[in-house]
């Protein structure tokens, strides 16, 4: 096992590494910029380092000076979190080539699934289903015209580097394809340096769900239910939950199974998600993510299984600590995600947190890296804390999470909170009748 692990994050991601490696006895080094010097987890970590000044492309995407901070730290592994070089594969190979651990998939893995294209191939090779569209990358109209043919209208040009909803662009008819196709390949061209684009039918009201998985070095692979992703706008999540209230469980245990025979199929060495579009009774995969996710504690909450843990395990080059069959589902799990922005505009709201009290109680759980007299910085994300709730109905889990939210204390700067406990006593949500354009409706309608 690694002796001395460098977390190369920040916020609630990286304390939420620092607390798996101190249970596993690991020592742990924090990288921070100057803006960070006073977070919780570089408080909280055995050793820390300031690599840079505030702006991310100076501090936490600085390879070098992560790099050299884990080299005269003495680090025998690297845990990049989630977002920065989580997902990097050149980051991941030089971390081999100083002789430490990427913890985290093969470089290979990275580099294929970072490639939407190649990601759909590989998957619809291993058998799970995939949206129809194109066979690669798409080049002229002619071509972009045969293909809508045959998969009918409205299509979708999707950027090949793509991800997180940049470079798309829906084509409703024959004359709007030309200007898509332009379109999303300049915004590709600009956002991620190729203008790579495919195509794809366009789903008009799906839901997102993703599967957990995780391979180890030794042939055996297992997957961790699903996660409901469907509440998010603007692409960014707003409440997760699991099992999702929309799958009956013979198609829980399908997608399961698809999942779990392609992360075998394809050598994967580490947690992983397949992102799928679920809509009406089908599902069509889109992504893979090959890090951890935010959203991870709601697959704990249901599983038991320790998932920083497992990806730490596996990285060591130590095989699954259980099988499939040892998996037990239990429960219902949500995550709130609760964010430094005006609960109404979501204009970001950075400063002085000025007093500080998480909920807690049976099944309750607060990552967060929050104290009272802490000051957030504007320069990062404005996730602050995530609230994760778990009961053993999901109408148990709701009257729960209502009274956690009621219990949470963050004054001096404003917080979603609020607009999580509005949520959760809308009728569609408590029905679980929601798809990925509900969150958007509702904030319209509310004059947001
Ligand atoms: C789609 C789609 C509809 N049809 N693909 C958005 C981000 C990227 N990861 C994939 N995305 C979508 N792909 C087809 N063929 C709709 C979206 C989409 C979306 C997907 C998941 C979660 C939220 C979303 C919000 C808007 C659009």
């Amino acid at each position: 096992m690694f002796h001395k692990v460098l977390i190369a994050n920040r916020g609630e991601i990286a304390l939420r590494i620092h607390r798996a490696c101190r249970e596993m006895g690991i020592h742990t080094v924090a990288v921070h910029s100057t803006a960070d010097a006073n977070a919780m987890h570089v408080r909280l970590a055995d050793e820390s380092v300031c690599i840079g000044p505030p702006a991310s492309k100076d501090s936490y995407l600085n390879m070098a000076a992560i790099l050299s901070a884990a080299t005269i730290t003495g680090a025998d592994a690297i845990h990049p979190g989630v977002g920065f070089l989580s997902e990097n594969a050149d980051f991941a190979n030089m971390v081999r080539e100083h002789g430490m651990t990427f913890i985290g998939p093969d470089p290979e893995h990275l580099r294929s699934m970072g490639d939407k294209v190649t990601a759909k191939q590989t998957m619809k090779d291993l058998g799970v289903p995939v949206v129809p569209g194109s066979d690669g990358a798409v080049t002229d109209d002619d071509e972009a015209w045969a293909i809508a043919d045959r998969i009918g209208y409205p299509v979708l040009v999707k950027a090949a580097a793509g991800g997180g909803g940049r470079g798309m662009k829906v084509a409703h008819k024959r004359e709007q394809m030309h200007d898509a196709l332009n379109m999303a390949r300049n915004e590709a061209r600009n956002a991620f340096g190729s203008d790579a684009v495919y195509l794809e039918k366009y789903l008009g009201h799906p839901r997102h769900i993703e599967v957990q998985v995780v391979g180890d070095n030794h042939g055996n692979a297992v997957h961790l239910g699903e996660r409901d992703c469907s509440l998010q706008r603007r692409h960014q999540k707003l409440l997760e939950e699991g099992p999702s209230p929309a799958l009956t469980q013979e198609q829980r245990d399908w997608i399961g199974q698809r999942a779990v025979e392609a992360t075998r199929g394809m050598g994967y060495r580490s947690v992983g998600t397949f992102e799928f579009l679920f809509e009406d009774g089908e599902f069509y995969f889109i992504e893979m993510n090959t890090r951890l996710q935010v959203e991870h504690p709601v697959t704990e909450a249901i599983t038991g299984v320790d998932l920083v843990r497992e990806q730490i395990r596996v990285a060591a080059g130590l095989p699954l600590g259980f099988r499939q069959d040892d998996v037990e589902f239990r429960g219902h799990a949500i995550e709130c995600r609760i964010n430094a922005e005006d609960p109404r505009t979501f204009a970001p709201s950075p400063g002085q947190v000025t007093n500080y009290h998480a909920p807690s109680g049976l099944a309750v759980r607060v990552d967060s890296g929050l104290y009272s007299g802490y000051r957030i910085p504007p320069f990062y994300d404005s996730l602050v804390a995530k609230l994760i709730v778990s009961g053993t109905t999901r109408a148990e889990c709701l009257r729960r999470l209502n009274r956690a939210l009621e219990e949470f204390v963050i004054e001096g700067i404003s917080t979603t909170i609020p607009l999580h406990a509005e949520l959760i006593h809308e009728p569609d949500f408590i029905s679980g009748d929601y798809d990925i354009h509900w969150l958007q409706r509702y904030v319209d309608a509310k004059g947001g």
